[in-house]
Parts: C-alpha cells; sequence; structure tokens
C-alpha cells in the first residue's frame, strides 16, 4: 500500500471538494468516489510505487490511493480537471471517454512484458465500459498474452442514469462477481449523481 489513507480520509477528500463546488470555486464537471472507499482501499494493497494506473472520469479516490498528494489533486481539481486528471510522476492517468483507457492500460501492460519488467497496470472501469466491445477485444488480448494487468470492474449499475442490467437484458453482467487475477469486480452504490453534487447536479 502506497498511502496509509482511511476510508474516512478518502470521504472527507470529498466532501471538501463538494464544497469547493457548490461555493462555485470549481467552474468545470467533477465526478465524486462514493461508497467504493473500502474496495478501493483492498485493491490498492498490492499497487505499488512503479505499478501504473489508468481510470475513468471518476478517479479522485484512485490518484489518493496511487499517491498524489491530496493538495495536489484538490489544485488539479480547482483548475477544472477532475474529469481526466493526469499524474505522469506518478504512473496515474484517466480519461473521460468511455473505455478509453483500456487500450492504452493494455499497450502499457504489454510494452512491461515485452521489457520483462516486475511491475503491473490496474486499470478501473465502470459495469457500462465493461460491456463495451473494447472491454471484450481488451481483456481478451491481455488474458490469452497473459500480460501483467488487472481490470477492477466498479459497478454501480448505472451509466449516467441509465440501468445497466435492464440495458443489456440480464440480471447477470458479464464479469459478475469475478475475482481472479486479471480482473477483480465488485458492487457499490454512491450517495451522489453521475456529475456533480446533490446540491449542484450536473446532467449530461
Ligand atoms: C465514448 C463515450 N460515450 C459516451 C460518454 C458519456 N458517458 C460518460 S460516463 C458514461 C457512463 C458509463 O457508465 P459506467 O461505465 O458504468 O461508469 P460509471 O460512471 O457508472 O462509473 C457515459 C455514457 C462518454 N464519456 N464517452
Ligand atoms: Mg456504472
Amino acid at each position: 500500500m502506497i498511502t496509509e489513507l482511511t476510508s474516512q480520509n478518502l470521504i472527507d477528500f470529498e466532501n471538501d471538494i463538494c464544497k469547493c463546488f457548490e461555493n462555485k470555486q470549481i467552474r468545470a464537471p467533477i465526478h465524486i468516489d462514493n461508497g467504493n472507499e473500502d474496495e478501493l482501499i483492498k485493491v490498492f494493497q498490492s499497487v505499488k510505487e512503479d505499478d501504473w494506473i489508468f481510470c475513468n472520469w471518476r478517479s479522485h479516490y484512485k490518484m489518493l490511493l496511487k499517491g498524489v498528494h491530496p493538495f495536489k489533486l484538490k489544485q488539479a481539481i480547482l483548475d477544472g480537471k477532475s474529469i481526466s486528471l493526469c499524474f505522469p510522476e506518478h504512473r496515474a492517468f484517466s480519461s473521460a471517454i468511455v473505455a478509453g483507457s483500456l487500450p492504452i492500460a493494455v499497450g502499457v501492460a504489454m510494452s512491461i512484458k515485452q521489457k520483462g519488467g516486475m511491475n503491473k497496470v490496474y486499470v478501473f472501469v465502470g459495469d457500462m465500459g465493461a460491456e463495451t466491445g473494447m472491454m471484450w477485444e481488451c481483456f481478451k488480448y491481455s488474458f490469452n498474452n497473459h500480460l501483467p494487468i488487472k481490470f477492477i470492474v466498479e459497478d454501480n449499475n448505472k451509466s449516467v442514469v441509465t440501468n445497466t442490467r435492464r440495458t443489456w437484458g440480464k440480471d447477470i453482467l458479464t464479469f459478475d462477481g469475478m475475482n481472479s487475477e486479471m480482473v477483480y469486480h465488485f458492487k457499490y452504490s454512491s450517495i451522489f449523481p453521475h456529475a456533480g453534487t446533490n446540491a449542484g447536479r450536473i446532467q449530461f
């Protein structure tokens, strides 16, 4: 574990960001993490400094747990970058394009394997992102080529406001309940809307 952050530390950080957003100190979309604290702390127990993380639009907790200093992270969010935070010096990246990080993460994992590296790539994807064709290609390629990558599926059963399971007409999604070397799926629910805060919701 890179940091000693607790669930409460993570929650406190996001509550502060919410206040800044509601005070109009942030003039760009924000995506607040919530409800996934314990699961993420568990995932990050095996993440090391020389590992790489790739996230989607909701990455505050992951950035903190990868070791980005809270002051530095807050400044980037105040600068309007919540939706696409990137800290190359921490090997921590994100993209606001659904499934956008996946092939980049696979490429980095391929490079690690080719160079005989011992480090690993952790890539975070939502439940709807995990149902895309891009996910299937990336997972299949990584699995068949034994790449040093782990896909973490954060499942809130929502794609913005759309119910993922109803969309696909199935109660069980592709990666439901998986906990293997290459995939970890967990369910969670957030008290916040997809973007913004409860007092300042943004609807895409
Ligand atoms: C290519 C693309 N299509 C659509 C969007 C709009 N969009 C942003 S987040 C999102 C929902 C994705 O749901 P999920 O993968 O479950 O992530 P969650 O936010 O629930 O963690 C969508 C459709 C986008 N950002 N990129
Ligand atoms: Mg979702």
